[in-house]
């Protein structure tokens, strides 16, 4: 049979069409395909939810992919080893209590068994506004990363969610687009975003399960985000609260029904 490059095409065009019109309307979307999201992703699409996950690189993985400093090995303490193990991601014990992981390995692995329970991930996509109604976030403003990098004057498109899942990592970008544009009251102290403090590993490991909450109607903050939000630190390439972090939030949703 001689391939047809026309043929191609239409299946390209035809099946992401689909997929991208299944997805307009979701049970959770998340916004960043970094550990948090990734693996809140997994533990809503098993429980049977319709997730979607916006990210605005090319790769998934965000600050995971890299480890530290580009030496693609992530480290873990012993509750993230647990989540590992979860994925079937290879561990090695570097000393008591630290365990070492390909980051390759990890981001791939979690990210699989997101997209085989279930979530689409929607890759070079951003995240550029929200919309409420009567002070709830019900849904998402698109577009392509492309015209976001270029700064061309095209129009979004939206999806409509049940829940929104700011899994933005440091720069807390969803928070920041309800912040600017509209007078929700966050469930910090203040009702703002505090901003992420300096780096302090154990402290901030602890701290980012703990900030893993819904912060106003229909959004949650999961991973760095949810640091970010309540003034946590951030902690470096140790990445166990992270993946916690994404549990928990699944855990939150769930439980909601
Ligand atoms: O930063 P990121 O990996 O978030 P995370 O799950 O994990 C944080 C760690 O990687 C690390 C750390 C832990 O040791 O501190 O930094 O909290 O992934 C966030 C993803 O969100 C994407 C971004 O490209 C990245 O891949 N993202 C951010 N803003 C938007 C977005 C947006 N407006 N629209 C779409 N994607």
């Amino acid at each position: 049979m001689e391939l047809s490059e026309i043929t191609i095409t239409k299946a390209i065009i035809e099946r992401f069409s689909q997929k991208f019109l299944e997805y307009t309307e979701v049970d959770t979307a998340i916004v960043g395909a970094g550990p948090s999201g990734l693996v809140a992703a997994y533990f809503l699409a098993k429980a049977g939810k319709k997730v979607a996950i916006f990210e605005r690189k090319l790769s998934i993985g965000g600050g995971m992919w890299g480890g530290g400093m580009m030496f693609n090995e992530i480290v873990v303490q012993e509750e993230g080893k647990e989540m590992l193990d979860v994925f079937d991601i290879e561990t090695r014990e570097y000393q008591p209590g630290y365990y070492t992981a390909d980051s390759v390995e990890a981001v791939t692995t979690i990210c699989s068994y997101a997209t085989r329970a279930g979530a689409k991930v929607f890759n070079c996509m951003s995240v550029e506004d929200v919309m409420i109604r009567e002070n709830r976030v019900i849904g998402l403003v698109i577009n392509w990363s492309p015209v976001e990098m270029t700064g061309m004057h095209v129009d979004p498109l939206t999806i409509t969610s049940k829940n929104i899942i700011d899994a933005t990592g440091h720069p807390t970008e969803v928070l920041h687009l309800i912040a600017k544009k509209a007078d929700v009251q966050l469930s910090t102290d203040n009702g703002k975003i505090h901003g992420e403090r300096s780096l302090w590993a154990d402290k901030a490991e602890r701290l980012t399960i703990e900030n893993t909450k819904k912060i106003c109607p229909g959004v949650y903050v999961t991973g760095m985000s949810a640091n970010a939000a309540f003034g946590g630190p951030r902690m470096g390439p140790v990445f166990g609260g992270m993946l916690l972090s994404g549990k928990k939030v699944a855990e939150l949703i769930i439980a909601e029904g």
